[in-house]
Parts: C-alpha cells; sequence; structure tokens
C-alpha cells in the first residue's frame, strides 16, 4: 500500500537565527520590559503571514491521494480552506520561546490544524451547530454529505496523532509521549467534546450562569489553545515553570478568543465571518454576550488579555509575538 502521508519539506522553514533577523528586525533577545517603541517596529502582520504560508504548505503536503478516494477529499476540503492556522502558529511560536528550534515543532503544528479542522467539520454537522458555511466555503457536510463529514473528521483526528509519530524528529521519546498525552487530553472529554456536550445542553435553557460559560469556552476554545502553548514549549524542552506560564497565557487568551467570537456573531457579517452570523440568539446558546451584553463582553475579554500579557513579563523582548497575538485575538473582525 502506498505510504499515505509522506514527510514535508522540513527545509521550508528558515533556521532559528534568520527566524529572528526576518521577523524580529533589530529586536533581540534580552530580557528587559518591551517599550511601546519595540512592540511599533514588530510586523505582526507579516509574522502572521510568513507563517500562514509554512503551515499550509505542509498541510498541503501531509495528505497524500488514497481510497477511498470520497473520504481523501472531503479531509483535504477542509484541511486546505483558509483558515487563520492560529493554533499552529502559537505552537511554533511556544516552541520558539521555550529556547527550541520552531522546524522541531511543525508535524505538531500541522496536527493541530487537523485536530482543529475536524471539531469544525464535527460542529457544523445539523446535529452540532448546523451551520452551512464554513470558511467562506460550503460546510463539509453540505458538499460531501453528513456520513462521510463525521468519518472525515473521525480520520483527521486520528491521522493528527499518527502525523506526529511519523514526522517528528529529533525529539527525546518522553517530550513526544507527553505532547501526545496533552493533545489527546485536550480533544475528550476534559476538552473539546466535554465543552461542546454542556454547550449542546445549555442551548435553549433560559437561566445561563457565569460558570457554565466558562467551562463551555474553556473547553470548547481554550483547551487546543492551551494544548498548542503547552506542546510547543513542551517540544523545546522548556523548564515546567515557563510551560505552566505559556498554559496560563493561552487559557485567558483562549477564553477571550471565545468572548470575541461570540461578539463577532452578534456584529459581523457573514462575508466578514465566512459562516451564518446572528446563530447564538436564534439557538439561545450560553455565550458571554447574553450573560453580559457587548460591551460588557468586551471588557471581560480586554481583562483578560491584558492578564494574558503580564504573564508574558519575565520572558522581556522573546513574548513580543505573543503580547501582539494576544491583541491581535481581542481586535480580529473575522
Ligand atoms: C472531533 C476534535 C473533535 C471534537 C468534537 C464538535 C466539537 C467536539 C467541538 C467543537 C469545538 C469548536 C468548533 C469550538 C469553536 C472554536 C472556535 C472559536 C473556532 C473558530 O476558530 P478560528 O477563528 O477559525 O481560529 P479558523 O477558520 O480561522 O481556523
Amino acid at each position: 500500500m502506498d505510504n499515505l502521508f509522506e514527510r514535508p519539506d522540513h527545509a521550508m522553514l528558515p533556521g532559528k537565527s534568520s527566524w529572528y533577523v526576518a521577523v524580529m528586525g533589530e529586536i533581540h533577545l534580552a530580557s528587559d520590559k518591551v517599550s511601546p517603541d519595540a512592540m511599533a517596529q514588530f510586523n505582526l502582520t507579516s509574522y502572521l503571514l510568513s507563517r500562514q504560508e509554512i503551515v499550509t504548505r505542509h498541510l498541503e503536503n501531509a495528505l497524500r491521494p488514497r481510497r477511498p478516494e470520497i473520504l481523501f477529499k472531503s479531509m483535504q476540503y477542509s484541511l486546505e480552506s483558509e483558515g487563520k492556522r492560529l493554533r499552529p502558529i502559537l505552537c511554533l511560536a511556544g516552541c520558539d520561546l521555550g529556547g527550541g528550534d520552531p522546524t522541531l515543532a511543525i508535524p505538531t503544528a500541522c496536527a493541530l490544524e487537523m485536530l482543529h479542522t475536524a471539531s469544525l467539520i464535527h460542529d457544523d454537522l445539523p446535529a452540532m451547530d448546523n451551520d452551512d458555511l464554513r470558511r467562506g466555503k460550503p460546510a463539509n457536510h453540505k458538499v460531501f454529505g453528513e456520513g462521510i463529514a463525521l468519518l472525515a473528521g473521525d480520520a483527521l483526528l486520528s491521522y493528527a496523532l499518527e502525523f506526529i509519530l511519523i514526522n517528528t524528529q529529533q525529539v527525546p521519546a518522553d517530550r513526544l509521549l507527553r505532547v501526545m498525552h496533552t493533545l489527546i487530553n485536550r480533544v475528550g472529554i476534559s476538552g473539546l467534546a466535554g465543552g461542546q456536550a454542556v454547550d449542546i445542553e445549555s442551548e435553549g435553557r433560559e437561566e445561563i450562569d457565569l460558570e457554565t460559560v466558562e467551562f463551555i469556552h474553556s473547553r470548547k476554545t481554550g483547551s487546543l489553545i492551551d494544548a498548542a502553548m503547552v506542546t510547543g514549549a513542551t517540544l523545546a524542552g522548556a523548564d515546567e515553570g515557563t510551560i505552566a506560564r505559556l498554559s496560563r497565557y493561552a487559557r485567558k487568551v483562549g477564553i477571550a478568543f471565545q468572548i470575541v467570537d461570540d461578539v463577532l456573531d452578534v456584529v459581523g457579517t457573514s462575508q466578514q465571518l465566512g459562516k451564518t452570523p446572528n446563530k447564538d440568539e436564534r439557538s439561545r446558546k450560553a455565550t458571554y454576550p447574553r450573560l453580559f451584553g457587548v460591551e460588557g463582553s468586551m471588557r471581560r475579554a480586554r481583562e483578560l488579555i491584558d492578564s494574558a500579557k503580564a504573564e508574558m513579563e519575565p520572558f522581556g523582548h522573546r513574548a513580543i509575538p505573543l503580547l501582539a497575538m494576544a491583541e491581535f485575538v481581542y481586535t480580529r473582525s473575522a
């Protein structure tokens, strides 16, 4: 049988020194306080675009045609559709901040996008969030049917883990085992699946409370963002203090990300979001805007982002990309 998944070309990712020179310009590694000038010099757009391109190119090489063709095409359709690639980018940044060569983290970064994509495919199904549109295109089940969409999610979920094992190089087995455990944990009952279950259970309820909304947000969205930072830093061999700090940053950014997502559902357009807006209110979902309104929700998101950024203080200038990405989560419009 063909080897479905060829090893991607790791040479596409620049080595660490050119990485810093190309992206960070004259900003260097001193761990002193980050000045507004240093932040202003950092070009987040080119940072994100360059990493999106690397991740997308590796994802394009990650799947190879094989039977059954319809399942392969369904997986490819969603994996290669246009997404922000935020979780892979955070994983590379976590590896970098943890002192590792981000090249080591590329297979895990790709796996995170596969897991995320699997969750989006399942989320759009009529039995879940029931959306016809995703990333500006018809949802997977609208093109391939519900059965195949369900299986494409399942196949991406298992392949994500296999992909890491096949492709990760020069990482000690104990680190790899921890990466696998982190990912398995964050997609299961303690993570995505658990958050989604409570989301479904709470739908249509007139009484909702903050504890339930935070339970849903932290698991449905926070878990994978946390997994991205933790796995990146673990691959780098970062110390426990650094991993814990990155995890706290990620948990706060993760909840803020979902708050902004819920606010965009209220104020955004279909063209801007690439999915159907105003669905949360129609389904009486348990969201922040329902509890606190748009302004109150954005105030909470602001607090979380500031607190996430404060976690980065000990890292000084090395944390500039993560500081800028936290702001991006707050200001994003799609
Ligand atoms: C099959 C792994 C798996 C899980 C099943 C369906 C489900 C349980 C969980 C759904 C989780 C979910 C869809 C959470 C929403 C997270 C979120 C805010 C998605 C949007 O993320 P963006 O904005 O999307 O990063 P792009 O398209 O840019 O990647």
